[in-house]
């Protein structure tokens, strides 16, 4: 059997190619440090979506970005990018249980963070599991009552892992009807957390490979959002 290969890391709003986040990150890394210093990141979302292996990388994690030729442009061999060097605080990752227990915790958490990234398995979401799928809805609607309440500004950014596991994924064009559906399926949700529909990327943090180019995509994104 072939190993999986997701080469694609879609966020909705445009196709994030491999190398094409790498090649960005790497040009803009000191602005993009600028940027996150002091940043306060919280991972949450239901258990077992990849929050403490997305902890793991970006907590300490090193990105090697090998030689490589993009958009005609070279990069230096042996880049690595140290994720400590983002100088963020981040919360390792707390499952959200699904029911109302700890929703103080989990207030407190999403009101003291600048960025949340709530991750959810999206093979669930791509196959349209209903009880999944609300439960997306309900956090999304909590979180967003909170977010009125308090007049506050913490930016959610919605991050669907397990894309190996969603048949196709590694086909640029088929990769983009998955990703429609994928939005169709959540897009109830995205509204309901009053998030914007940029804020959403697919991937996978099955390897390295695919850990890294989730990372790479969020963080151009999160830079990009910043600048607009
Ligand atoms: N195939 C696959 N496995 C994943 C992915 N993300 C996490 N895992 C695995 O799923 C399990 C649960 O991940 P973990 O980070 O502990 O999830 P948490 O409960 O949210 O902290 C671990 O064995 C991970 O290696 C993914 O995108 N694809
Ligand atoms: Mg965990």
């Amino acid at each position: 059997m072939a190993g999986p290969a997701v080469i694609v890391i879609i966020a909705i709003g445009g196709v994030i190619m491999l190398g094409a986040a790498a090649f960005f990150v790497l040009k803009k890394w000191e602005k993009i440090k600028l940027f996150f210093k002091g940043k306060r990141i919280a991972i949450l979302g239901p258990e077992g979506c990849g929050k403490t292996t997305l902890y793991d990388i970006i907590h300490k994690g090193k990105l090697n970005i090998p030689d490589q030729k993009i958009m005609g442009i070279r990069l230096k061999k042996g880049n690595i990018l140290y994720m400590d060097e983002l100088k963020v605080y981040i919360k390792e990752g707390v499952d959200i249980p699904g029911d109302d227990r700890n929703l103080n915790e989990w207030q407190k958490i999403v009101m003291e963070s600048d960025i949340v990234l709530y991750l959810f398995n999206s093979k669930l979401v791509y196959d349209n599991n209903e009880n999944y799928i609300n439960r997306i809805y309900n956090d999304m609607r909590i979180f967003n009552s909170w977010k009125k309440e308090k007049k506050n500004t913490t930016v959610v950014l919605l991050v669907g892992t397990f894309a190996d596991h969603i048949k196709g994924m590694e086909e640029k064009n088929e990769a983009k009807s998955i990703i429609k559906i994928i939005h169709d399926n959540i897009n109830d949700a995205i509204n309901q957390g009053d998030i914007d529909h940029n804020n959403l990327i697919i991937g996978s943090l099955i390897d390295e490979e695919n850990s890294k180019n989730l990372v790479l995509a969020i963080i151009k994104l999160l830079y990009k959002k910043n600048r607009q």
